[in-house]
């Protein structure tokens, strides 16, 4: 979709940061800037959709002049709207984090949104561990890595979440009986390995976790999730992901030998 990116390569320190706050508490609409893939835009995407937000997902139209007005010359960036004001806040964790407590995905109290941050931490860590240690390594290297990170990283968070999911009930949530940031984003990076090229053996180990399972499954049938994972724009996203990883290097212009 056409658009133009805002110049948020500094952060607004003019308006009073009450005003600005004002405008995260009574949002009027959204813009969420990311590649045309779901990866890191994936859960910010969701949680948008799941709060019945009124936004739109944009992608950069020419990376190379729109990298320098972003606030850390990366993406995500969220676009909030209010009236004739505009916040813009950047950084995965931070843009989730607002977007999940304004709708309401934080838990019930203090205690629940610090674990729903300590789940939410574990899983994007993961996701980061195996971009840097896997996707994004050199091709000659890559299996020998995939062999460690599933035996090590991924075992481990497998084992871990796999434990607090079974302690919670297995019934599908992390905290509680009812759906919160942590949730979406571990569904996230679970679909996220069924993406790879190496799908297969990095489901079989999760297929040995039931409640990973059953959680992937409650988050993708919740009405408003499945209602937009049904979409055509996030059905376009889920094929495009798919291409994209059987050669990321393609797309970025590096090696691919
Ligand atoms: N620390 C950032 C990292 C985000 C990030 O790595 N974004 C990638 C896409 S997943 C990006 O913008 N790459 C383009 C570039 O670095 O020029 C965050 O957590 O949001």
């Amino acid at each position: 979709m056409a658009h133009s990116t805002p110049n948020a390569a500094q952060i607004n320190r003019t308006t009073p940061s009450s005003e600005l706050s004002q405008v995260m508490a009574h949002p009027e609409s959204f813009r969420l800037l990311y590649f045309p893939l779901e990866a890191q835009g994936q859960t910010s995407r969701d949680l948008l959709a799941y709060g019945g937000a009124n936004w739109e997902g944009v992608s950069p139209q020419n990376w190379l002049e729109e990298k320098d007005k972003t606030p850390f010359g990366c993406v995500p960036v969220l676009y909030i709207n209010k009236g004739d004001k505009q916040v813009v806040i950047s950084e995965t964790h931070a843009v989730e984090n607002y977007l999940a407590k304004h709708f309401g995905l934080m838990g019930d109290n203090e205690y629940e949104e610090t674990l729903i941050r300590a789940f939410h931490c574990s899983s994007a860590t993961l996701f980061t561990n195996f971009q840097s240690a896997v996707v994004w390594n050199m091709p000659e290297v890559r299996e020998k890595a995939l062999e460690g990170f599933k035996a090590n990283k991924l075992a481990h968070w497998v084992k871990t979440h796999e434990r607090h999911l079974m302690d919670n009930g297995n019934n599908g949530h992390y905290i509680g009986n009812k759906m919160s940031l942590a949730d979406i984003r571990t569904a996230n990076l679970i679909r996220h390995f069924s993406f790879q090229p190496w799908a297969t053996e990095l489901m079989d180990i999760i297929s040995q976790a039931p409640a990973l399972l059953k959680l992937r499954d409650t988050v993708e049938n919740d009405p408003k999730m499945h209602q937009w994972k049904n979409s055509d724009e996030a059905k376009k996203l889920a094929t495009s992901t798919m291409a994209f990883f059987v050669n990321p290097f393609a797309a970025s212009g590096r090696p691919t030998a």
